[in-house]
């Protein structure tokens, strides 16, 4: 796969002086480097992954994993996969990857425009192809377009391209630098049912703000509400914001299943919290043939 990327020709064709980058670093997956007025963000070609995301004048909103893979083959640990078309394990096959092909493939720079307000736009598209048949037969056009200004935009926009209607699950699945797990609370999800994927059980939360002093795998269902990361240390609130996402998923392991994830230091998961846009459980996505779905993440400092 990795012979398909020319990051010269990319560089020709799409780069946009002072503004887009394609960079290529020993030992490194390609990515995009993006700079303007507002913020400056790294964008990965391999699974069209955004790794790291600042507002000028502030730090980083997103966590990268210090000893993340960088190789094809293996998904990034941190920034924001794209899940996609399941989330989680497959549901039926579990030597599929987890969470889809999405973040295992090298998807195509399709247009990038440097926007009249001075935000930066860069299209990725994902085409059927005999590699994603291998995995999920149906024809389907994905399209993820990325918006850099004070805050991120991520839009992705699945169109069923085949004659018989399917159905995907998905998730922009944002990690977030925290000052300390411990220090923050998350906001806007009382009295939300969720599943809560270690017990197994339907439960509602009752409290007004979550505290993470334990793992958390939890998928809040039907809600389309924004969330809020408060760090009092880091003196920020993370504001979350999604559209065409009925799911919302928060995802912190806790210590001891971090001891088993290779891809995350032992203390690691003091460090961020995950909170996702999803579209899965009761809420996964059916289309009909030439119909199209979008699901958007909005991510930056409340104002
Ligand atoms: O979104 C939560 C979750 O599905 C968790 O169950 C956990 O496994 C996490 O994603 C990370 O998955 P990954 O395949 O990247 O290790």
């Amino acid at each position: 796969m990795k012979s398909m990327i020319d990051i010269d020709l990319l560089d020709e064709k799409y780069s946009i002086e002072g503004e887009i980058g394609f960079m290529e670093m020993e030992g490194e997956l390609p990515f995009i480097s993006v700079s303007n007025k507002y913020a400056q963000a790294d964008i990965c070609l391999y699974g069209a992954h955004v790794m790291s995301f600042t507002p000028h004048k502030t730090m980083e909103l997103l966590w990268m994993s210090p000893t993340s893979f960088s190789e094809e083959g293996k998904a990034i640990r941190g920034g924001i996969p794209v899940c996609f078309p399941w989330f989680g394990p497959h549901p039926t096959d579990p030597k599929k990857p987890q969470h889809g092909f999405g973040r295992l493939i090298y998807w195509d720079v399709v247009e990038t425009k440097s926007e009249a307000n001075g935000e930066t736009l860069i299209r990725f598209q994902l085409n059927a192809s005999e590699e994603t048949k291998a995995y999920w037969p149906h024809n389907f056009t994905a399209e993820l377009a990325i918006t850099v200004g004070t805050k991120l935009q991520l839009a992705l926009k699945v169109t069923n391209s085949s004659q018989e209607a399917f159905e995907y699950s998905a998730a922009l699945h944002s990690y977030f630098n925290v000052s300390g797990i411990e220090n923050c609370t998350i906001e806007g999800l009382q009295g939300t049912k969720y599943f809560n994927q270690l017990t197994g059980d339907h439960e509602v939360q009752e409290e007004p703000v979550l505290k993470i002093n334990e793992p958390v795998t939890r998928h809040y269902l039907d809600t389309e509400t924004p969330v809020v990361i408060a760090d009092p240390v880091f003196r920020r609130r993370i504001l979350v914001e999604k559209a065409g996402s009925r799911v919302t998923t928060v995802w912190n392991p806790g210590e001891e299943a971090t001891a088993g994830i290779p891809d995350i230091p032992d203390d690691g998961y003091h460090a961020f919290i995950c909170v996702e846009a999803t579209n899965a459980f009761n809420n996964c996505i059916t289309l009909a043939p030439g119909k199209s779905h979008e699901t958007t993440a909005i991510i930056g400092l409340e104002e």
